[in-house]
């Protein structure tokens, strides 16, 4: 008998596949009433599969009374509530590491995007001006800028390395200071003071909810640059708009938004603003191998054994 598990949303296609092929799975997403689906597989089901940002929380895992293991697919796990599956004995996991690099190489694409305006240069391009108009005005180097980082966990000192290969200096902040070569800063408005660009690396959830507020942004002040790789919660995101549309900063980079995959309509008409639609991990290899790495988390689980990266 094939362990049952709901699988949360449309995620990744060669990973829900592979899921169904090794599970008996029902797919949350394609419920027409999520109750009575929920009702109906309740009696049977012992794992989550989730994808994306669905809310689990307690209420959810009551109505699961043989859940034993949550999941998740990606490193960030602030959309499971990790208290109310702790109390219940529940295992997650999630997927850190396989995504480093990938992630990195977003941020560090960001970076360079939002201060050089390449997407901007590009589009003057299309659009004609530079026949018309002459050279695509002058933008900034990061050479020699420093590069404050908020959140310096595995990600985060991957997109260090980066950064010193092009010649920035890095500085951050974290809850506790780490064993590293960079400079601390005791609070995000003193790292935001002393940063030309400011990148949020932190998890989501309720600990960092608007950690980049008003004061941060004041810090970053007119000639700063922040850009967002980590959750939208983590930054005010209307004072932000604000912000941008006032140039009380420099420019922004986001590649996260508070409610995915709607973008406040805003955010698109500011030209000191890069937008990527959530695609930090998102290459073959890498989704491929965050998927292998659910995947087995869930089938060494149902094997007896112990989980590869658990969360609680
Ligand atoms: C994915 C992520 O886009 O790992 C994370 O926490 O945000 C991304 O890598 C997401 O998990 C896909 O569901």
């Amino acid at each position: 008998m094939k362990p049952e598990i709901i699988i949360t949303a449309k995620g990744h296609a060669g990973t829900q596949a592979t899921l169904q092929q090794e599970f008996t799975c029902h797919l949350l997403h394609e419920a027409k009433d999520r109750d009575a689906f929920l009702r109906q597989h309740a009696p049977a089901v012992r794992g989550l599969a989730t994808f994306g940002p669905m809310s689990v929380d307690g209420r959810l895992m009551d109505t699961l009374p043989k859940l034993e293991i949550i999941a998740n697919f990606g490193v960030g796990v602030d959309a499971i509530k990790l208290a109310d599956a702790k109390q219940r004995g529940i295992i997650v996991t999630n997927t850190p590491d396989v995504l480093n690099e990938a992630v990195a190489d977003t941020a560090l694409a960001l970076v360079l995007n939002t201060a050089r305006g390449f997407p901007q240069s590009e589009r003057y391009l299309r659009a004609g001006h530079w026949a018309a108009r002459g050279p695509y005005p002058l933008t900034v180097d990061i050479g020699g800028k420093t590069l404050g980082i908020l959140g310096l966990g595995r990600i985060g000192e991957a997109i260090a390395r980066r950064a010193v290969a092009c010649g920035m200096k890095i500085r951050y902040h974290n809850r506790n200071r780490k064993d590293v070569p960079y400079p601390y800063d005791p609070d995000p408005v003193t790292l935001a003071a002393n940063s030309d660009v400011l990148i949020v690396v932190t998890p989501g959830g309720p600990e960092t909810n608007k950690l980049v507020g008003a004061r941060v942004l004041d810090a970053l002040g007119p000639k700063g640059y922040l850009v967002n790789i980590a959750r939208g919660s983590v930054v005010d995101e209307p004072v932000l708009l604000r912000y941008l549309q006032e140039k009380r900063i420099a420019g922004a980079g986001l590649d996260v938004f508070v409610d995915e995959p709607r973008v406040p309509p805003e955010f698109f008409s500011l030209e000191n603003a890069v937008l990527f639609p959530h695609v930090g991990s998102a290459t073959v290899e890498t989704r491929k191998a965050m998927g292998d790495l659910q995947i087995e988390n869930l089938r060494l689980h149902f094997a007896g054994k112990t989980v590869q990266t658990r969360v609680v």
